[in-house]
């Protein structure tokens, strides 16, 4: 006879498993007898996959957990180098449960490579000379709740971006050691998680970006963040890191990168997907799959990460406000706050970044004339003259690349 754990011959909680969710709460479950049969509190249902929240600032907001997609507000992003508690995590699939690091492969295939290849942990570190960078992973969704009319897909605000310090090697290292063929044009990642219904015949995802991206200095193998092994969430032990592109470029969990001889045709490369009308279209109107163009670098963005939206300030005194600026492949060369919706604007200080591709710190002090209700609204213009929109950009039937003005509120009193 089966003899569960949990539960006695009725059905009903055991006395025993009841001490222990006690002690596991910290706190008793008041009226555990009124639990019916077969029931378990909902803090002890079993999870889809690793609960990534255990290791996130409780202020974090969850947006989906099937599959996780988790977003920081945007005052928790007021480090120059984001912290993995507060990153956000965007998963289309679970999150792989068994790692086995010892025997972690990575095998370098597909059409374009001279023969295939298969690396070790231990051979990537040994064989390949190591770099760290601080790069910038935007979710290309990441601003879509500010699209009208509203899209389908997670509603993100402005907190699907990160800049951690990734470590490993360069895959144009790597790509010349497997030796390629002249038809090289794309590279696609393949990650080890699996399909939220757990079918493993179902792809959860498997995107790339052209050869000559593939092959920047700054696109890595990584198996390192900030210093630390890459937390299970954000794609341990080894992960494509590819700055100012759609993160989706980024590859969790990664065991294989083929090399292809035309644009790659992976989970989430094709259809509309990652993609955007080659022509505007009038918000609303989607039109057909062959009139869309694959995202590449993600436009000039800025957050305002201080003071947090709703704060309230003494007249008289200055206001420190601050923030990051970054966009794609390019940097940031001018950076402006307006407290009267855009009639005017003052330039910020604003910092070099630490390395091609990383976000780049600003601030200014400001002053504001009297009691009142203002909004600050950021504004960057990067090195090829590019601004971000005051408003919402032009609308696309999936939501990407909303990098309009971020605007907090503020009270003088
Ligand atoms: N294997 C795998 N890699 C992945 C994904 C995924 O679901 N599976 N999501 C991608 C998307 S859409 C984004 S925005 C980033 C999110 O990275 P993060 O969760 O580490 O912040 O990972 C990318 N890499
Ligand atoms: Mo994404």
């Amino acid at each position: 006879m089966n003899q569960s754990p949990l539960f006695n011959r009725r059905g009903f909680l055991k006395k025993s498993a009841l001490a222990t969710m006690t002690s596991a709460l910290g706190t008793q479950i008041v009226f555990a007898k009124s639990l019916p049969a077969g029931y378990l509190p909902l803090a002890f249902e079993p999870l889809a996959d690793p609960n990534p929240m255990v290791s996130k600032h409780k202020d974090m907001s969850v947006l989906n957990d099937k599959p996780w997609n988790v977003e920081a507000p945007a005052h928790l992003l007021d480090d120059a180098v984001t912290p993995a508690d507060k990153m956000f995590i965007r998963n289309n699939g679970l999150i792989p449960e068994k790692i086995d690091v010892t025997n972690w492969k990575l095998t370098i295939n597909g059409e374009s490579v001279k023969a295939p290849k298969t690396y070790s942990l231990s051979d990537l570190k040994k064989r390949f000379k190591t770099y760290t960078y601080q790069l910038v992973l935007e979710c290309a969704g990441n601003g879509r709740a500010g699209y009208v009319p509203q899209t389908a897909g997670n509603q993100w605000t402005d907190g699907a971006v990160s800049c951690a310090e990734w470590t490993g090697v360069r895959l144009k290292d790597i790509l010349a050691d497997v030796g390629l063929k002249d038809d090289a044009v794309y590279i696609g990642y393949y990650g080890q998680d699996l399909h939220v219904s757990k079918d493993p015949t179902k792809p959860v995802i498997s995107r790339g970006v052209p050869i000559k991206k593939a092959q920047e200095d700054e696109t890595l193998v990584a198996w390192a963040m900030n210093g630390q092994d890459i937390p299970l969430t954000h794609g341990h032990p080894l992960r494509l890191v590819v700055g100012g592109w759609p993160a989706s470029t980024s590859g969790k969990w990664l065991h294989t990168i083929a090399v292809r001889n035309k644009v790659h045709d992976g989970a989430k490369m094709t259809g509309k997907s990652y993609r955007v009308p080659i022509n505007p279209v009038q918000p609303g109107v989607d039109p057909p799959e062959d009139q869309f163009r694959i995202i590449e670098a993600m436009p000039v963005k800025s957050l305002i990460t201080f003071p947090r939206t709703g704060a309230t300030v003494e007249l008289g005194q200055s206001v420190p406000v601050r923030g990051h600026a970054w966009v794609g492949d390019r940097a940031v060369k001018t950076m402006y706050v307006s407290t009267d919706f855009g009639a005017t604007w003052q330039e910020c200080k604003l910092k070099a970044p630490k390395n091609r591709l990383a976000w780049q710190q600003w601030n200014i002090d400001l002053k504001l004339p009297q009691k009142g209700y203002y909004e600050i609204w950021a504004r960057a213009v990067d090195d090829a003259g590019v601004s971000q929109p005051m408003v919402m950009p032009q609308w696309n039937p999936e939501g990407y690349c909303n990098n309009a003005c971020h605007r907090i509120a503020l009270k003088v009193v």
